[in-house]
């Protein structure tokens, strides 16, 4: 049993070693670095696991020198909270989704737009070739490190009322969304009501009455076990936005140049291990998933989607920075395919 006492003077430790910091999860002393990470996915999701594969990386590379403590399953509060706390220097590292970064720079709208992409192998080229990379550049003036992205796959709508063929079956419907204006304006544009909610609350949402229903992705559908409660799911896929492990650039700044190298180096490393468990959990999700009964509409007319939601590009995108990033992406469409 761990003990009170070493619980405690632990906890004092971080505080006066990280100095800052609403969690103070931040470690250092005598050369050896503990990186604290957070993650809202259960744990065993393709991300936490991910990042479970970096620490190990972080560990050989640096002679065991520097180490990772994992916290998942939102633990440490939810993403737009524990983005906050990363910013400040609270917490070192947090695997997020690009849309609570929506706020916080501007350029990460662009990898969220409705239907950028042609295939998941657009999104994953754009993602790691340079457009992905000015993306996680614009994070660094606002305290953020982007070191590297994973896979999200696509995002569809589910709900508990009726099954979704076309926009106008969702006219009135109470959506949940990620803290982001450009989902508000996603789900408005259909007719439907968005409200902003924390990933944790949506399956009590649901069953409460709060939100009829919500849009993810096959693994988080399903690892969530939102599909007991909304158990119509529409293929539509109208975004394929990645998540995105950031680092504070608090903690960043305090590494040595090698040090910084080897975080980059094992965070890039853990990419394709994440998508290899992505692609078996996607698989896994919708054979559970079509198992238990949920309708799912998969002959959906996605021009229909597509119509209603373009306006948003044009809200959203309001440099010319972030225009030649979106026409970047838009010009890798036919090597990708
Ligand atoms: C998931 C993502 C989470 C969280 C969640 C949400 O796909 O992995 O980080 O952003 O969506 O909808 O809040």
């Amino acid at each position: 049993m761990l003990n009170q006492k070493s619980n405690l003077t632990r906890r004092g430790a971080l505080a006066a070693c990280a100095g800052v910091g609403a969690l103070g999860l931040t470690g250092c002393g005598k050369g050896r670095e503990i990186l604290y990470a957070a993650d809202a996915q259960i744990d065993g999701y393709p991300t936490v696991e991910a990042v479970r594969f970096m620490a190990r990386r972080l560990e050989e590379l640096t002679d065991g020198r520097m180490k990772m403590n994992i916290y998942p399953g939102a633990q440490l509060g939810a993403e737009k909270d524990t983005l906050e706390i990363t910013i400040f220097g609270g917490l070192d590292l947090n695997r997020v989704n690009i849309a609570p970064l929506n706020s916080i720079a501007r350029e990460t709208f662009i990898p969220a737009l409705p239907f950028l992409y042609n295939s998941i192998a657009h999104a994953r080229a754009a993602m790691d070739g340079a457009p992905g990379q000015a993306i996680l550049d614009a994070l660094e003036p606002h305290g953020l490190i982007g070191l590297c992205y994973y896979d999200s796959g696509a995002r569809s709508f589910y709900n508990g009322r009726r099954p979704i063929h076309e926009p106008d079956d969702m006219k009135g419907m109470k959506i949940r969304v990620q803290n982001s204006d450009l989902y508000v304006s996603l789900v408005e544009a259909l007719g439907a009501n968005a409200t902003p909610m924390p990933y944790g609350e949506i399956y009590t949402g649901i069953t409460q009455g709060v939100i009829d229903g919500a849009e993810n992705n096959w693994p988080s559908y399903y690892t969530s076990r939102h599909f007991e409660v909304a158990k119509y799911y529409t293929l539509d896929q109208h975004v394929l936005a990645p998540e995105v492990l950031v680092m504070s650039a608090h903690r960043w700044n305090r590494l040595s140049d090698d040090d910084k190298q080897a975080v980059l180096q094992a965070a890039r490393e853990s990419v394709p291990y994440m998508r290899q468990l992505w692609d078996a959990l996607v698989d896994e999700a919708r054979e559970t998933v079509l198992a238990s009964g949920v309708e799912v509409v998969e002959d959906v007319d996605k021009s229909l989607f597509a119509a209603r939601m373009e306006p948003v590009w044009d809200r959203f995108i309001t440099t010319p920075k972030m225009q030649n990033i979106v026409d970047d992406i838009l010009s890798m469409e036919e090597a990708s395919a």
